[in-house]
């Protein structure tokens, strides 16, 4: 009992800890479209809607559009820099959301 005590608490201060985070994604929206988390954390986006497919495209990141994903799929990325990230969804620019990432 003691040793796994021990090793969690190296592994916290190791910062292998990291946390997951969803975002939904229902009726054209990012669900919440802004979210703030910790470096090293994942967002996962999940395509809850009936039929509609989306992208999450964090256009100064990447050039190329990612692949959508449809109903009952997902989406994740990990953040290991600090910072202010907006995205889009790559067929309804509308769609906008945005992950502030901050120093661990
Ligand atoms: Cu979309």
């Amino acid at each position: 009992m003691r040793i796994w005590m021990i090793m969690s608490l190296l592994l916290i201060s190791n910062g292998a800890f990291t946390t997951e985070h969803v975002v939904d994604i229902y009726k054209k929206k990012f669900i919440p479209a802004e979210i703030t988390i910790v470096q090293g954390d994942t967002v996962i986006w999940k395509n809850i809607e009936k039929r509609q497919y989306h992208n999450v495209w964090f256009k100064q990141l990447e050039k190329e559009e990612p692949d959508y994903f449809f109903p009952d799929e997902s989406y994740q990325r990990s953040f290991d820099k600090a910072g202010d990230f907006p995205y889009e969804c790559g067929p309804h620019p509308r769609m906008k959301g945005r992950v502030i990432v901050i120093k661990k």
